[in-house]
C-alpha cells in the first residue's frame, strides 16, 4: 500500500497538494448495522474526549477540517468513517472519560463504542490515544483491560507531545512503556512533523 508514502513524499514537496485528496469523510454511525460500503479494513481511533482524536486525523491528511476538533470535550458524538481511495476507512471514535455529559449519554456513547469494536468485522486495529502529560487514567485503564479481554489489536499513541519537555517525553514514554508492555506506543503531536511522518509510516507498514 503506497498511498500513504506517496503522501509522505509529496508532503516533504510543500508547494505540492498532497496525498489528503484521497480521503474523504462518507459518513457517521450510531449503530453498526448502518455502516458504509464496501467493506474494506478500519484503523480506529479510540481515547478519552479531547486527547486529540479528531486532530490527530486532520493532521496526518494535513486537512484542517477534515474532522471536527475542540477544545471542549465531547465535540464527536458519532462514528465517522474517513475513506481513503478505495483502500481503507479509519474510524473516529466519540472520547469517554467526559465528566460534563449525563450518564445515559456517556453510557450510550461507551456502548456504541464496545458495539462497533466488538462487531466491526473489518476492524483492524485499535488506536488507543492517551495524552502523553499525565500517567494512566482510571478510563484509559478500564478501556485497555476491556481490550485484552476481547483480544482486540490495539496500539497506544501518546498524544500531545509538544507540550513536553525532551526529558519529561522520554519519562513519559518509559512509563507508558511499562504499563503497556505488550503493545507498540508511538509518540505523535500534530505540531511536529518528524512525529506525523512516524505514525503515517506505521500506518503505511501495516496496510
Ligand atoms: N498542543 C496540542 N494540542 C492538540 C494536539 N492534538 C489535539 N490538540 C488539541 O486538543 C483539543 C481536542 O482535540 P480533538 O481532536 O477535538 O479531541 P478528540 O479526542 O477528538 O475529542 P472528542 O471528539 O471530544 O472525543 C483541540 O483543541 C486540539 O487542537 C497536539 O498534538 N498538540
Ligand atoms: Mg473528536
Amino acid at each position: 500500500m503506497n498511498y500513504l508514502k506517496l503522501y509522505l513524499n509529496i508532503y516533504n514537496e510543500w508547494y505540492m497538494k498532497p496525498f489528503s485528496a484521497n480521503v474523504r469523510f462518507i459518513k457517521s454511525i450510531s449503530d453498526i448495522k448502518d455502516k458504509p460500503g464496501p467493506a474494506l479494513p478500519e484503523i480506529a481511533f479510540a481515547g478519552r474526549s479531547n486527547v486529540g482524536k479528531s486532530a490527530l486525523l486532520n493532521a496526518i491528511f494535513n486537512i484542517k477540517k477534515l474532522a471536527k476538533v475542540s477544545s471542549t470535550p465531547g465535540k464527536t458524538q458519532l462514528i465517522n468513517y474517513f475513506q481513503v481511495d478505495d483502500l481503507f476507512y479509519f474510524v473516529d471514535l466519540p472520547g469517554y472519560g467526559f465528566a460534563k455529559v449525563s450518564k445515559s449519554i456517556s453510557a450510550s456513547w461507551q456502548k456504541m463504542i464496545e458495539d462497533f469494536i466488538l462487531k466491526s468485522e473489518n476492524l483492524r486495529l485499535v488506536c488507543l490515544l492517551i495524552d502523553s502529560r499525565h500517567d494512566l487514567m482510571k478510563s484509559d485503564e478500564a478501556m485497555a483491560d476491556w481490550m485484552n479481554y476481547y483480544q482486540i489489536p490495539y496500539i497506544v499513541i501518546l498524544t500531545k507531545c509538544d507540550k513536553l519537555k525532551k526529558t519529561k517525553l522520554s519519562q513519559q514514554v518509559k512509563y507508558f512503556k511499562s504499563k503497556f508492555p505488550d503493545h507498540h506506543i508511538i509518540s505523535f503531536s500534530i505540531h511536529i512533523n518528524s512525529l506525523k511522518e512516524n505514525l503515517i509510516r506505521y500506518f503505511d507498514d501495516l496496510l
